[in-house]
C-alpha cells in the first residue's frame, strides 16, 4: 500500500512561494490569498486513474490524470496547461507547460508530503503533515 492512501496532507511550512508565484506572472491580489491559506492535499488511485484533490478555504481543485498521459488542467491561479504526471516511487513529478513552463515535485512519506516548485530559476518548498 502507498504511503499516501487514506491520508490528507495539510500544508505548514512555506517557503518563496510568493517569489514562485510572482515568477508564473500571478497577480499581488491572488498572491496575498496564496500566501495566506493553508491548502489540505489528497491523493487517491483507483486502478490506472489518479486524483489528485487541494482544498482550501479560498479554492478547491481537483486534477484526474493517467501517469505519463498529457491532460487539461485549470491552475489555482486560472492558467490553463497542459500537464504530464508521472510517479517515481512516492515521488509524483508534475510538467506544466506553456508559455510558463513549471515544474511540481511532490514527495509523500508517511507523515509529511514535500512539495517543490520550480520554474526558470525560482523554487518554492512547501511542507505538509500528514493530519
Ligand atoms: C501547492 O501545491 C501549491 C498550490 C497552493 C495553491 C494555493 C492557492 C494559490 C492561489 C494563487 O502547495
Amino acid at each position: 500500500m502507498a504511503v499516501w492512501e487514506g491520508k490528507k496532507y495539510k500544508l505548514e511550512k512555506s517557503e518563496n512561494f510568493d517569489e514562485y508565484m510572482k515568477e508564473l506572472g500571478v497577480g499581488m491580489v491572488l498572491r496575498k490569498m496564496g500566501n495566506s491559506v493553508s491548502p489540505t492535499v489528497e491523493l487517491k488511485q483507483d486502478g490506472d486513474n489518479y486524483t489528485f484533490t487541494t482544498t482550501s478555504t479560498f479554492k478547491t481543485s481537483t486534477i484526474n490524470f493517467k501517469l505519463g498521459e498529457e491532460f487539461d488542467e485549470e491552475t489555482l491561479d486560472g492558467r490553463k496547461v497542459k500537464s504530464v504526471i508521472t510517479l517515481d516511487g512516492n515521488k509524483l513529478v508534475q510538467e506544466q507547460k506553456g508559455d510558463k513552463p513549471s515544474t511540481i515535485i511532490r514527495e509523500f512519506t508517511d507523515n509529511e508530503l514535500v512539495t517543490t516548485l520550480t520554474i526558470n530559476n525560482v523554487k518554492s518548498v512547501r511542507v505538509y503533515k500528514a493530519v
